[in-house]
């Protein structure tokens, strides 16, 4: 007998627990979670199915499109078009809204998506993931427009990832609390392996991809020479670096052990307010974060109360163990006040 509940169980009770549910959400998350388990299974075989390298296309932010970032958001369109639950999605590969075509029923979500966060990773077999988004569709619409799926944070109904690494794992909150689960291959169920996730305030461990450091404004930097003075310096303590380069791999660590992830605003013509989008990654990862215990800022304001004003906007991202990210908050405010 195996031990642990499966997701679909464990979706099911949690139905129950609100009388009115009419079920559709949980559908919606289980036709979602399949999704997933076929990018699992492309990305698992790579090169023996050819889906590995450049597909020569670019995406409308100007980043070179891998086989697998366009497989992966195919898969998800495909699998979530006809369930009924769904009234449009949004995903990072794609430059407008995708509707419901009129031949399936239309429901009362949206969905937002990066489909293969980290694919630059996708040659190196480094960990990547599928980072979603549900959202509530306003009252009354059956036709949304881009304008409807420019929600903020504060607003996501669900928010989730799955991260393809040496074990596949999904990792879900509705707003209570934030649960872990491993795919076991053998009966292709994904099982609660990681309940009631959460974030230690404090670490010794923080990401950010260092080579950008003479981008970075002064309370950034500032943090980070902190950092790297160590034992020596005003933290009086050694901290530890990682750098994965896919987001959805560090903030599964930071789940796992604690940490601090930033990526924040530089002075590149092509990064600018930041590099991650607010939608597809910055708002899914900050509710994930902020329900296991810890917190999630642009450096200036809590990072879900955003407004965003276009599809494919990007924003600054500092996340992970709350003591650390009030402190970087901190660093921005004293910068501030000073100019
Ligand atoms: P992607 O969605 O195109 O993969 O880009 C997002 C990824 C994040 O997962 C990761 O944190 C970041 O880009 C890495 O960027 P860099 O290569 O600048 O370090
Ligand atoms: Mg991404």
């Amino acid at each position: 007998m195996r031990k642990g509940m499966t997701f679909t169980r464990f979706i099911f009770e949690e139905q129950r627990r609100v009388p009115e549910s009419t079920g559709e959400f949980t559908l919606l998350l289980n036709a979602i979670v399949t999704a997933c388990k076929e990018i699992s299974d492309d990305v698992n075989r790579g090169q023996l199915i050819n889906v590995l390298g450049s597909a020569n296309t670019e995406n409308v932010q100007g980043e070179m499109q891998k086989k697998l970032d366009i497989i992966s958001n195919d898969i998800m369109l495909k699998a979530l078009e006809w369930c009924g639950h769904l009234a449009g999605m949004a995903s990072e590969e794609m430059e407008n809204i995708y509707p419901i075509s009129p031949q399936f029923p239309r429901g009362k979500y949206l969905l937002v998506f990066d489909p293969l966060d980290g694919s630059s990773n996708t040659e190196v077999n480094v960990s990547i993931g599928t980072i979603f988004s549900i959202l509530r569709c306003p009252e009354g619409t059956t036709d949304p427009t881009e304008e409807d799926f420019l929600q903020a944070g504060t607003r996501q109904v669900c928010a989730g990832y799955v991260l393809y690494g040496p074990a596949t794992n999904l990792v879900l909150t509705t707003g209570q609390g934030v649960n872990g689960f491993t795919l076991d291959h053998d009966i292709g169920e994904f099982i609660l392996t990681h309940p009631k996730l959460t974030i230690p305030e404090d670490t010794n461990e923080f990401a950010i991809n260092t080579s950008n450091f003479r981008y970075w404004e002064p309370p950034v930097r500032r943090y980070i020479e902190e950092l790297f003075a160590g034992a020596d310096g005003p933290r009086g303590r050694d901290f530890n670096t990682r750098w994965v380069a896919s987001m959805v791999a560090e903030v599964h660590r930071i789940l796992m052990r604690g940490g601090v992830f930033l990526y924040p605003k530089d002075s590149r013509e092509n990064i600018g307010e930041g590099k991650l989008r607010i939608l597809y990654e910055a708002n899914p990862m900050s509710f994930i974060v902020e329900q296991a215990g810890g917190a999630s800022t642009t450096g200036r304001e809590r990072l879900m109360t955003v407004q965003p004003y276009t599809l494919h906007q990007r924003i600054p991202v500092i996340l992970g163990a709350r003591f650390e990210v009030e402190r970087i908050t901190r660093y921005h405010l004293i910068a501030d006040s000073a100019d």
